[in-house]
């Protein structure tokens, strides 16, 4: 069923989906010490099939001094779906939110955009210096503002989450996620680490967010159907959004 071959999904996506993830690294490279994180080699590139159609993912991650793992995924299936994935996930040292986007697009459409800084602390608030950051971005509107799930509590008041109707529209959604990132990196890097007793409590934060994003059906369908239920299951947890121990 999988299959490891030269990863070239990047070349072949939609143009703004491609924009973006040169975006996310880029901006990695210039706030934080990049260092290679090693996924099982068998899921760095991996294919299936969808409905008669090739499901391809290739990924990226990387680790620095403040996360424990930068992960940066790319999916296509045959010409119908193109999907960008990105969540930072912070070391258990930092009290830091977790960054999250995700793109999903279909011929020549996004469907959906969503990114955010979502809080892991008890009362799930964002620190006041995110608070302060995010507030102060200018107001940005959306024709197509999208209603979240159910298991979505997890984000923050920040949250953006909208269908794209044109290019502008796009070009706006890539330039918030590009202010989200640069607050991100730049809180990052000034923030000190909790005290030890503490990061029971940020681990615990992390999980609730990683549970709540593991009920994401639409996710979980998609993979299903091209590698099956335990494979899902093992990637969704493992992967996307596994638990530091
Ligand atoms: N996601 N997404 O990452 N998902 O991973 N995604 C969809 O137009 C994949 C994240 C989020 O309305 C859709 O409806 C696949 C992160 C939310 O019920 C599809 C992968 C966040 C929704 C996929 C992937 C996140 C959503 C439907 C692995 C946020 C709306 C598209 C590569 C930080 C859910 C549509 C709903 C939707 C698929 C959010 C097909 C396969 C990090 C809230």
């Amino acid at each position: 069923m999988l299959v490891t071959s030269k990863p070239s999904v990047r070349e072949r996506q939609h143009p703004t989906i491609r924009q973006l993830a040169d975006c996310i690294e880029s901006t990695w490279q210039k706030y934080l010490q990049l260092e290679p994180y090693y996924l099982p080699p068998e899921l760095g590139y991996v294919e299936g099939k969808l409905e008669g159609e090739k499901l391809a993912i290739e990924n990226r991650c990387y680790q620095t001094p403040q996360f424990r793992k930068l992960h940066l995924e790319l999916a296509k299936v045959g010409e119908m779906l193109d999907i960008l994935h990105c969540v930072m996930f912070p070391r258990s040292e930092y009290a830091l939110p977790m960054f999250g986007t995700d793109l999903v697009g279909g011929r020549g459409q996004i469907s959906a955009a969503i990114v955010d800084l979502s809080p892991v602390s008890d009362n799930l608030t964002l620190p006041d210096s995110y608070f302060q950051a995010l507030r102060r971005l200018p107001q940005v509107t959306f024709s197509q503002p999208r209603e979240l799930p159910k298991w979505a509590d997890i984000f923050s008041e920040f949250c953006l989450f909208v269908r794209p109707i044109n290019a502008e529209e796009e070009a706006s959604f890539l330039s918030r996620v590009q202010s989200f990132l640069e607050i991100h990196c730049q809180q990052a890097i000034a923030a000190s680490p909790v005290l030890p007793e503490q990061q029971a409590q940020v681990l615990a934060g992390q999980h609730y967010y990683c549970s709540k994003q593991q009920q994401n059906d639409k996710t979980r369908r998609v993979l299903e159907k091209a590698f099956g239920a335990e494979w899902t299951e093992n990637y969704m947890t493992k992967v996307l959004f596994d638990r530091e121990e």
